[in-house]
């Protein structure tokens, strides 16, 4: 098993830090990618961290990412909401996947109450910010840790 984690991020999520403050807070994308890093780093696993705006481009990565990671974390932003696509791909990886959401989406408008993802998903962080990611991040580790103690 590859000591590796696969962080993907949706659309609009690029404008973190600038789009809607009120929600979504002050902080980068960048800056979740080099707290996600620190936190995969000190474990001894790689993590690489990748953002699209395009559906057809996360799944891509999504179905890419089979062989070469031990678990996915994903905020698939809006698509979380609607892509029964996304769901598909993570599925077929058989990996384990650990969802954030930077905002709180049951506290929101009912359209964000569901996500397809959360069905599949190991854990589902939400309302923390971009700590969120942090926390999924150590989260899969210790699920793949655990998960290898087992075999
Ligand atoms: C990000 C988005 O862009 C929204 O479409 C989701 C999610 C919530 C977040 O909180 O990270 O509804």
């Amino acid at each position: 098993m590859p000591r590796a984690i696969l962080v993907v991020n949706g659309p609009n999520l690029n404008l973190l830090g600038i789009r809607e403050v009120g929600i979504y807070g002050c902080d980068t994308l960048e800056t979740a990618e080099k707290l996600c890093r620190d936190a995969a780093v000190k474990d001894g696993f790689t993590l690489d961290f990748k953002q699209s705006n395009s559906e057809s481009e996360l799944i891509e990565w999504i179905q890419e990412a089979r062989d070469k990671y031990s678990a996915i974390v994903i905020n698939a932003a809006a698509f979380s909401h609607t892509s029964i696509a996304i769901l598909d791909a993570l599925t077929l990886t058989k990996l384990p996947v650990f969802e954030v959401h930077v905002s709180n989406i049951f506290a929101r408008e009912e359209f964000r109450n569901y996500s397809y993802i959360s069905s599949i998903a190991k854990s589902v962080v939400c309302g923390c910010g971009i700590d969120g990611y942090v926390y999924a991040v150590q989260n899969a580790i210790k699920c793949i840790l655990s998960a290898e103690k087992v075999v």
